[in-house]
């Protein structure tokens, strides 16, 4: 076959994104030196992509690690996974309770008897002279299963405020509001093995190669081996993801409702469009939620003409054309997206438009044609989506507004009817307000760095710093921006140090056994909390757990009375297998790869009318949505003319409080920078590696540029892992209204050479 010079760059583009995967081979070869006497099962300690691995151990310590073949990524890492063993052996760590007397004061060590009775206290008499709503719980899509659980259980059930929220907030809440409300349920109906099926790729607000490289490898594997595939790109910044597309939509910052509004118009114009499955599986719906028909939606699409998306999106109009024909002719298209998608004041409407275009086209519930939100953290699906561990929602599928829903935890959870309380608890960004105002006087902050990742953060600091709240931190790396603003600091047992569940992107479950001891004084945090609550007053039945297995067992009970089953995935078989996926319900079915779909789906009866059932919805049917094109919360203007926006690199993990730690990743990105496009840097006279003062109207960072042609001319772009350079001061706070998301992707700024 002969290779066009097109198809040699991209190829070269490809290998250049994939050569930070690491290969099976490759890790185990590195591991054969330090011959490890057993190998331990686990599971990757960052993304949601949930690689499997496998510990090395000798000597009771971590000597290696390589990929797990049996699990989804069939033995690949990227290299933070395979880099993990040093900072499992990192001495620096948080190793002891400590506690300030005083706000502001010394941090001193004390025992952790003196650390959890002092804690209990002051949750105690916050509740017994405020209130249950004094009090809060801020957690993370990196906690175990066990542990969200845990917590959620201990502040809804125990103190009985729903005040418990966490940093998928900021990151997957307006996934889940686009979830349940195209399709009543939360996360995907398909699994990562649609990507080896999938002929289109619609990958929006996404940078798979940098933030899911163990994916992007099967995506861009799929490619090479049929070169049929088409992918297509949407993102204003030009990105290793990018490089390998057919198409790359690189549009104006937050004009996705436009473009895929206009998407689905060409999907109609062209009869592209699917009538036997919407007309059956689908529903109409006009913004405000009534039920509307097929010529209303087909009237208000006449705003999105591709001459006018073009516009507004500021690309070529035959763009709009190729990805509307594109989409809908593939035999199979699979959309990917993430937070270009879900950090946005109209997040959920974002989510809704991707189904959108799924459900007019049928490219739904079949092998390869799906609907896929990537998750960010490694457990935000398992631990914080699936058990409920927002402000807003309870166990499996469940929500706080809901009485029956409260009535029925009431009832597993053995406590009185009517008594969990019916008011939805603070979102993130309004529980640091209220910490600001003192309305929370005490909160635990588990396994997330708020104070480096909260947007609007000058805000947040002196919300922190308010006398009269008790800041109780557990945290297990000294080098968090949080610590500073703590009261009391707890130290956690790490990553495998003990055991747990990371439920990853695919609703997937894996078990993490515990490899090797926690340095001395480091707890698990499961029996921190159980400890806690005995202490603060909880009724002790509720926390009745000897350890982490003895909580997995009730959430997986619990599981059994409704459509996220997963009764058959007991510990024991957790262990002997490599992940399963949920629905799950006996302990010989094998997981389900396609929800919704008669035959695959466990809870759909074989004797159901129809093939597919969006039994999430008491329609039966997925509802298509009006969504109108609406702009960022602060568009540039003259004063601000930039659009800033945010990202990940692929070397770190959020704030680099452990990559950080690993001399290779830190060599490849050691500090902030802005990037600057080319024009834009020469009419500025800014040249590369020049220091540049970036400033919104919140703060000003001054940032050494990388110049070059990665966003385009107008936008300028900054990662966030430094803590040295704390980039959130930069951004605003404004939140999508449906989930509470708050718009990282999208401010206004201005530049000048330092
Ligand atoms: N290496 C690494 N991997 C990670 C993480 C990490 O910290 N480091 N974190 C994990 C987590 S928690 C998450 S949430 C994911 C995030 O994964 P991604 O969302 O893929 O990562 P980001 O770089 O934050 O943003 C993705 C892209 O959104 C684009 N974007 C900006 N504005 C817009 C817009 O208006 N429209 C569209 N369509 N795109 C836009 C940006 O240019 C960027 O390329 O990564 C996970 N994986
Ligand atoms: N500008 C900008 N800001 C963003 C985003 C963006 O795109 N742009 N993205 C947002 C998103 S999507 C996310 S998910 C958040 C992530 O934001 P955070 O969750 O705040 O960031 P992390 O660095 O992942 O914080 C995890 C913390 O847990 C600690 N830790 C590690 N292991 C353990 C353990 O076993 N136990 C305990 N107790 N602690 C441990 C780490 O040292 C670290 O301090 O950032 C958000 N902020
Ligand atoms: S892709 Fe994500 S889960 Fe897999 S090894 Fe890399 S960081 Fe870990
Ligand atoms: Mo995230």
């Amino acid at each position: 076959m002969q290779m066009t010079r097109r198809d040699f760059l991209r190829s070269a583009a490809m290998s250049a994104a994939l050569a930070a995967v690491a290969g099976p081979a490759g890790v185990a070869r590195a591991a054969e030196a330090n011959t490890p006497e057993k190998w331990v099962k686990g599971v990757c300690r960052y993304c949601g992509t949930g690689c499997g691995v496998l510990v090395g151990v000798k000597n009771g310590k971590a000597v290696a690690i390589k990929g797990d073949p049996n699990n989804h990524n069939q033995g690949f890492l990227c290299l933070k996974g395979a880099l993990l063993i040093p900072v499992l052996n990192s001495p620096d760590r948080v190793t002891k309770p400590m506690l300030r007397r005083t706000k502001g004061g010394r941090l001193e060590p004390i025992s952790w008897d003196e650390a959890l009775d002092h804690m209990a206290k002051k949750f105690r008499t916050t509740i017994d002279t405020y209130g249950p709503d004094a009090v809060a719980w801020y957690g993370s899509g990196q906690c175990l299963t066990e542990e969200s659980y845990l917590a959620n259980k201990i502040f809804k059930a125990g103190f009985k405020t729903n005040n418990v929220d966490g940093n998928p907030r900021l990151c997957m809440a307006s996934a889940v509001g686009g979830y349940t409300t195209t399709f009543g349920k939360d996360e995907p109906m398909g699994t990562y093995a649609d990507i080896d099926r999938a002929s289109a790729f619609f990958i929006i607000g996404s940078n798979t190669s940098e933030a899911h490289p163990v994916l992007f490898r099967r995506i861009a594997r799929r490619k090479q081996n049929e070169p049929g595939v088409k992918i297509i790109v949407a993102d204003p910044r030009r990105t290793n993801t990018s490089r390998i597309a057919d198409l790359h939509i690189a549009f104006r910052p937050g004009t996705d409702l436009a473009l895929m509004n206009g998407m689905a118009w060409v999907i109609l114009h062209e009869e592209l469009d699917n009538p036997r499955f919407y007309n059956k599986y689908a529903i109409f719906k006009t913004n405000d939620g009534k039920d509307a028909t097929f010529d209303d939606y087909r009237a208000f699409l006449e705003d999105y003409t591709p001459d006018k998306v073009a516009k507004l999106c500021n690309i070529p109009e035959q763009q709009v054309w190729e990805a509307g024909r594109l989409f809908a002719e593939s035999p199979a298209t699979m959309s990917l997206w993430c937070m270009g998608i879900n950090q946005r004041i109209r997040g959920v409407w974002a989510n809704n438009l991707i189904h959108n275009l799924h459900l007019i086209t049928g490219q739904i519930c079949r092998p390869g044609a799906t609907s896929f939100s990537l998750t960010g953290q490694p457990n935000a699906c398992g631990g914080v989506r699936d058990t409920g561990s927002l402000s807003h929602l309870l166990p499996a599928g469940r929500v706080v507004a809901n009485k029956a829903h409260r009535n029925q935890m009431e009832a597993f959870w053995g406590i009185p009817q009517d008594s969990m309380s019916p008011n939805v608890g603070y979102h993130t960004i309004a529980l640091f307000e209220a910490l600001g105002k003192a309305d929370v006087k005490a909160i635990i902050i588990c396994e997330t760095n708020p104070a480096h990742t909260l947007p609007n953060l000058n805000k947040v600091h002196k919300a922190m710093s308010n006398p009269d709240t008790f800041i109780t931190v557990i945290e297990a790396f000294p080098d968090a921006v949080t610590l500073e603003y703590a009261d009391l600091i707890l130290p956690p047992a790490f990553w495998c140090e003990r055991d747990g569940t990371y439920g990853c992107g695919e609703r997937r479950y894996s078990l993490i056994e515990k490899a090797v001891e926690p340095p001395a004084d480091c707890r698990p945090t499961v029996n921190t909390l159980i400890e806690f609550a005995k202490r603060a007053g909880v009724d002790p039945k509720l926390v009745n757990f000897r350890n982490s297995a003895d909580v997995w067992d009730e959430w997986r009970r619990l599981s059994m009375k409704g459509p996220y089953n997963f009764g058959g995935m007991t510990r024991e078989r957790m262990k002997r297998e490599s992940g399963l996926i949920w629905p799950c319900p006996t302990e010989t079915h094998p997981g389900t790869n396609l929800r919704y779909v008669r035959g695959e789906d466990p809870n759909i009866p074989a004797d159901h009318p129809d093939k597919i059932w969006f039994y999430g919805n008491p329609s039966g049917k997925a509802n298509i949505w009006m969504r109108p094109y609406k702009g960022a919360a602060e568009e540039p203007d003259q004063e601000y003319p930039f659009y800033l926006t945010s990202m990940r690199v692929i070397d770190h993990w959020h704030t680099a409080t452990m990559t950080g730690k690993v001399p290779e990743l830190l060599k490849a990105n050691p500090a902030a920078f802005v990037e600057v496009n080319t024009e834009d840097a020469s009419r500025l006279n800014i040249k590369n590696g020049d220091q540049v003062v970036v400033e919104t109207r919140r703060d000003a960072l001054t940032l050494p540029a990388h110049v070059n042609d990665t966003c385009k001319p107008g936008l300028i772009a900054v990662p966030f892992f430094d803590k040295k350079k704390l980039v959130n001061k930069l951004f605003l706070d404004a939140t999508d209204p449906a989930s509470r998301e708050p718009e990282y992707k999208i401010c206004a700024a201005r530049i000048k050479k330092a």
